[in-house]
């Protein structure tokens, strides 16, 4: 039987990487766009590249995106770039709009033209969910996005459905709560923490500074979230899935957790920064898998109390190796 290929957007970013390999450990040929830069950033991607093909496109550039799609002819399409952090979204509004938003209807539009007998899967975001209407949130739930980002997210999870509806694509979109990872971007708050922590732990800087600790995130490892966007385009119709471990914690008991696991005492190193206040901040994550429980077999493997263990001692090995 012929490979099956698949085409992954945003491969260069930290769930790109994992689903390369999950995709690459069950056989298929694996093609990832990624877009033009004056230094090439493949860190996340280095250890597999001999094993995948990479095609040039960015999310705004439709004629990219087409012949992306003509040079693979994927079964498969995951469309996981984005400006992904929520920030700069206030920063970068239109930026935001163009590729997280606009830019899932031109990879559709790419599908629909020249590929349409391939499945897609777009990354939708609990960030949708904002100022929450129900706790847990399900799939059930209404949106009310708190962020330039959200917004963007649910104008993509939107057009996903559209597209399904109007030309019968097989179009899933997965609500995923926040996901992290040793490859997590540095700029996130989990990273930001565990190597904040692992720089102290190492004498290589003396504080860490935080906004806001009470925020409350649905915490999962990236690895588990990438088989669940996987098992969505293996089933017998499309369909939409939250993923999330059910589980929620703040920000501060985050902090509490890494620093302990570098045997440190939290209180003495994090100072609060207005600058990393947000505008409008989302309150609370907490997802129900129970549909994808149900209906994909999935589950979450890794625990909070691991995945922040992960973190840290990721950290601390890279800063060690690097010292
Ligand atoms: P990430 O690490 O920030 O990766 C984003 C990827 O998008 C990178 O490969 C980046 O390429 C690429 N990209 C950005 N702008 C682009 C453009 N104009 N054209 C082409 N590629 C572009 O994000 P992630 O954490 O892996 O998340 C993957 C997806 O899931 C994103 O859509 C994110 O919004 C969504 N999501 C993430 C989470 C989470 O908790 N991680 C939860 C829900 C949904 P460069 O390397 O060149 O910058
Ligand atoms: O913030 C608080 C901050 O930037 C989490 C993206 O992957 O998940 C991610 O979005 C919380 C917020 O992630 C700092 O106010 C406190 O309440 O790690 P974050 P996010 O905004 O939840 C969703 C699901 C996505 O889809 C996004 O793409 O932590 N916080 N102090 C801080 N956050 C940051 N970044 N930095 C701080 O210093």
């Amino acid at each position: 039987m012929a490979k099956k290929r698949a085409l992954i957007t945003g491969i260069t970013g930290q769930d790109g990487s994992y689903l390369a390999e999950l995709l690459i450990s069950k056989g298929y040929d694996v093609y990832g766009m990624v877009r033009r830069a004056s230094v090439e950033r493949f860190d996340r991607i280095s250890h597999i590249q001999d094993k995948i093909t990479l095609v040039q496109g960015d999310l705004t550039d439709q004629s990219s995106l087409d012949s992306a799609v003509q040079s693979t002819r994927p079964d498969e399409v995951y469309n996981l770039a984005a400006q992904s952090f929520v920030p700069t979204s206030w920063n970068q509004p239109t930026l935001t709009g163009e590729v997280t938003g606009l830019g899932t209807t031109r990879v559709l539009e790419a599908v629909r033209k020249i590929r349409p007998e391939a499945r897609f899967y777009q990354a939708s975001s609990s960030e949708m969910f904002g100022k929450v209407r129900d706790v847990p949130q399900t799939e059930q739930t209404p949106f009310y996005p708190r962020s330039p980002y959200g917004v963007a997210k649910v104008y993509g999870h939107y057009i996903t459905i559209n597209y399904r509806e109007s030309y019968n694509l097989f179009a899933c979109s997965g609500i995923l709560f926040n996901h992290e990872s040793p490859r997590r971007g540095l700029e996130f708050v989990t990273r930001k923490i565990t190597n904040g922590a692992a720089k102290i732990k190492l004498g290589l800087t003396k504080e860490l500074r935080l906004g806001n600790l009470d925020a409350k995130r649905d915490w999962g490892y990236a690895g588990d979230y990438v088989e669940a966007m996987w098992l969505m385009l293996q089933q017998d119709a499309p369909d939409d899935f939250v993923v999330a471990t059910g589980e929620t914690h703040t920000v501060k008991e985050f902090v509490e957790a890494a620093f302990g696991c570098a045997g440190l005492d939290w209180e003495k190193y994090v100072v609060i920064d207005p600058r990393f206040i947000r505008p409008a901040e989302v309150e609370l994550l907490i997802g129900d898998p129970a549909k994808a429980k149900k209906k994909l077999g999935w589950e979450p493997r890794v625990s909070f109390t691991e995945l922040v263990k992960m973190m840290v001692e990721g950290d601390l090995k890279e800063l060690e190796k690097g010292a």
